[in-house]
């Protein structure tokens, strides 16, 4: 009879890692009208309405905000476009991405 105690085990066990993931940063900036970045936000991050509103506000008040976190290549992707449609609007707004602690 095999024995919990002396019978070694043979199974590995394996894990996939998680990527690292990393942060999309809305930017506060003196120009660019609250309405335009609540709208950017639902447009290019899918939140809601109340969400956007939110992020926009805590950004303003604090100087940034975390919109949402990805893994780094759709992280910077996203920024990267959030920032380049705010540009072609004519509006200074920066999005930026950090890894995540
Ligand atoms: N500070 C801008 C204003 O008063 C609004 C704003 C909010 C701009 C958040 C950028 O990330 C931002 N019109």
């Amino acid at each position: 009879m095999p024995d919990a105690t002396t019978t070694p085990r043979t199974k590995t066990l394996t894990r996939t890692a998680r990527p690292p993931l990393h942060k999309v940063i809305l930017v506060n900036d003196d120009f660019t009208p609250r309405e335009f970045v609540v709208r950017l936000l639902k447009a290019e991050f899918r939140t809601t309405g109340d969400e956007a509103q939110r992020i926009m506000i805590t950004a303003h008040m604090k100087g940034s905000c975390v919109v949402a976190v990805f893994t780094r290549e759709i992280a910077e992707s996203k920024a990267t476009r959030a920032t380049e449609t705010a540009r072609a609007e004519g509006f200074p707004l920066l999005f930026t991405t950090e890894p995540e602690e």
